[in-house]
């Protein structure tokens, strides 16, 4: 007995790690399908000790589901999620396509876990680099209200996929041998230039608004109003992709709508906080660091500092594995949460 689970984009960066999670998961799980694009029909992947046979996405992929998980683009996801939904699977979608849909909860468990009373069959998963920014500062704003937030990101490649990563690996190894090399990838595949990433931050990520914003950093800005439930915090968001394989890091100023707060308040309450590993010890230099977070479903948090000018305000810095608790942890914790609270299951 147990679910039926699909993984879509089973072969993709976050394909792989949802694999990786639903193997640790505790959910009952009785069968995988793995199913991505027809390039990757036939390839053989595990789940545990068994051998999967990837699919071919197509809608009947989804009869008998029970819970399917979406990692392969927004367009596979808007063509087929409601398919999945129609034939009774609970669809948690990892990209963009439904997230800012009312009635469409987003969920980050460890602040809005309640949201998830309300689906019809679909739940959104945040956009990586807001997650970890939300699990920081929840419990923080539990207490003190947040008024305030201004985010710079230094986000790994990997967001940006498998081929992102083999871009910057081929790149740096061109780069030091001295050989030409053509960027094709980022800063993102779908614009019209691309750039180098190797020794070279490129402060886009995702396509510019007519206001100047990338769509990343409108997404940290909407999805974080959403996720907590409060229009009126105040969110702004410089996002800059970095040579890093994996592992997003942030830096974030915050103001709080009470005072009282201080240092060490604030690191007492972050080092008992769900989802949270407070790195801070200036002395012994000790701060989050993205080769520790690989791997790791925490977010980690560390340099918490007052802002010496101004009331009721901090800075922090986090890191987390941007394709775990940004993407396939964070999925997969959803799908135990629904699991828990008897949720996975289409209602009427
Ligand atoms: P495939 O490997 O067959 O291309 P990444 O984020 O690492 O680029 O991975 C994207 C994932 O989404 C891959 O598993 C990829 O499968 C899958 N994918 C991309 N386009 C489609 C599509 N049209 N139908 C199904 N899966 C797709
Ligand atoms: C990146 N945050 O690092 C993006 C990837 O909306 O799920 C995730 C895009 C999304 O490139």
């Amino acid at each position: 007995d147990g679910y039926n689970v699909a993984v879509v984009g089973a072969t993709g960066a976050v394909g792989t790690r949802m694999i990786q999670m639903l193997e640790e998961s505790e959910l009952p799980i009785k069968n995988v399908k793995y199913l991505a694009s027809k390039r990757s029909a036939g390839k053989k992947l595990k789940f545990k000790d068994e051998d999967i046979i990837v699919e071919e996405l197509v809608p009947d992929s989804f009869e008998g589901i029970d819970l399917a998980l979406f990692s392969a683009g927004g367009g596979v996801s808007k063509r087929f999620a409601p398919e999945a939904v129609r034939r009774g699977a609970v669809v948690v979608d990892n990209t963009s396509a439904f997230r800012m849909e009312q009635g469409v909860p987003l969920v980050v468990p460890e602040v809005n876990e309640d949201a998830l009373y309300e689906h019809k069959g679909l739940i959104a998963n945040p956009n990586c680099s807001t997650i970890q920014m939300v699990v920081a500062l929840e419990p923080l704003r539990k207490i003190y209200g947040l008024k305030k937030v201004i985010v710079t990101t230094m986000q790994a490649v990997s967001g940006a996929g498998n081929r992102a990563i083999q871009e910057l690996h081929d790149e740096t190894k061109a780069v030091l041998e001295g050989k030409d090399y053509e960027p094709q990838i980022l800063p993102v595949s779908g614009d019209k230039k691309h750039y180098q990433i190797a020794f070279n931050p490129l402060a886009q990520i995702d396509v510019f608004e007519e206001d100047g914003y990338t769509h990343e950093e409108w997404k940290m800005i909407h999805e974080t109003k959403k996720i907590m439930n409060d229009q009126d915090i105040q969110v702004t968001a410089t996002c800059v992709r970095v040579p890093v394989a994996v592992a997003h890091s942030e830096t974030v100023w915050f103001e709080l709508e009470k005072s009282g707060a201080d240092v060490e308040k604030i690191k007492k309450i972050l080092k008992t906080a769900p989802g949270v590993v407070l790195e801070d010890d200036p002395k012994n230099q000790i701060y989050p660091q993205a080769v520790n977070a690989e791997g790791k479903k925490e977010t980690f948090v560390g340099r918490v500092r007052a802002d010496e000018e101004q009331a009721n305000s901090f800075h922090l810095y986090c890191v987390s594995d941007n394709l775990l608790k940004g993407a396939a942890w964070n999925s997969v914790q959803i799908a135990e949460r629904l699991h828990a609270l008897g949720l996975m299951r289409v209602p009427n």
